[in-house]
């Protein structure tokens, strides 16, 4: 059985302090709890801070472009549906240039878990408005204030579809663990977002900030709109699972034969090729 030493990849160069730190021991912790091994999981990050997470953490790990975790991360699980798939960025990442490969991963409902970091700034770039960043809120980008309003992402999860949508708190890791290891046993897009401080850029949104004011739902609302209604009264800043539905996931809908996808000698031949376009007629 791995262990957490298992899972420790190269060494984090985050700032100290840094949120993104209690996120991947989380995650880590979640993948030792729930019984997995390194050679079970991939880890695939876009670019950010955040996304250095897959490099910093055993497994199989793909470092894609800005915005493009999400839609490798399903290539992964069309192709090797038995991978335990997690897709983890940030929020400008995730909710700026890759927002509309996470609408879409929603609505599929395909079995991957999506942890956003969300620190409403970006980090990596040293300290731009983001969009999850506070209406008035002012960085160098934004010197009168931010005069745009954050994307809402579980109100937008929970309205196109999701079957799991919660949001966590990175100074809170034993809440935020239990929320992981629920994440990873659904079966359908999982989505967590957690607030996981930038100390060195964003000195409004500290650990101090949400300690003071989250607030946790104790247990899944009965219906979307209930759901959308608490995080609304709230402005989002509540910590729990929001929303939760067993729904029939995007491949097993699809009731494909998904082990020939398994080409041992990397040889895609003609033969292959047309049963595959057979499967899809
Ligand atoms: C196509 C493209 N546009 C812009 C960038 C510059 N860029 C790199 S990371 C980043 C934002 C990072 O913010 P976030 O995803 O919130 O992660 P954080 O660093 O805050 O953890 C941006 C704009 C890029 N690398 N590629
Ligand atoms: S700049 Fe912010 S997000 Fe990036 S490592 Fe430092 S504290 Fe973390
Ligand atoms: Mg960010």
């Amino acid at each position: 059985m791995a262990t957490l030493k298992d899972f420790r990849g190269d060494t984090p160069t985050w700032c100290p302090g840094c949120g993104h730190f209690s996120v991947m021991a989380g995650i880590q912790k979640a993948l030792v709890n729930l019984g997995f091994e390194p050679h079970q999981v991939a880890l695939v990050g876009g670019i950010g801070c955040s996304s250095k997470i897959s490099e910093y953490t055993r497994a199989y790990n793909f470092h894609t472009i800005h915005g493009r975790g999400l839609p490798v991360a399903q290539g992964i699980k069309m192709a090797n549906p038995d991978m335990k798939v997690i897709s983890a960025g940030g929020d400008g990442d995730g909710y700026g240039i890759g927002v509309g490969h996470f609408i879409h991963a929603v609505r599929r409902n395909i079995d991957i878990t999506y942890v956003a970091m969300d620190n409403n700034i970006y980090g990596l770039t040293k300290g731009q408005t983001s969009p999850r960043s506070a209406h008035d809120f002012v960085t160098k980008t934004t010197l009168k204030g931010n005069k745009e309003y954050p994307v809402d992402p579980l109100s937008t999860a929970i309205a196109n579809g999701g079957t799991f949508v919660a949001q966590a708190f990175s100074g809170d890791i034993k809440g935020m663990t239990e929320i992981l290891e629920k994440a990873l046993q659904h079966k359908g897009f999982a989505l967590v977002n957690i607030y996981s401080p930038c100390v060195t850029y964003n000195k409004v949104n500290t650990y101090d900030y949400y300690k003071e004011r989250l607030v946790t739902i104790d247990a899944p609302l009965a219906t979307r709109e209930e759901a959308i209604r608490v995080v609304k009264e709230h402005e989002g800043l509540v910590q729990g699972i929001l929303f939760q539905e067993e729904r029939e996931d995007f491949q097993t809908q699809l009731d494909i034969d998904w082990n020939i996808l398994n080409v041992q000698e990397g040889a895609m031949d003609e033969s292959l090729l047309r049963k595959l376009e057979g499967m899809y007629k």
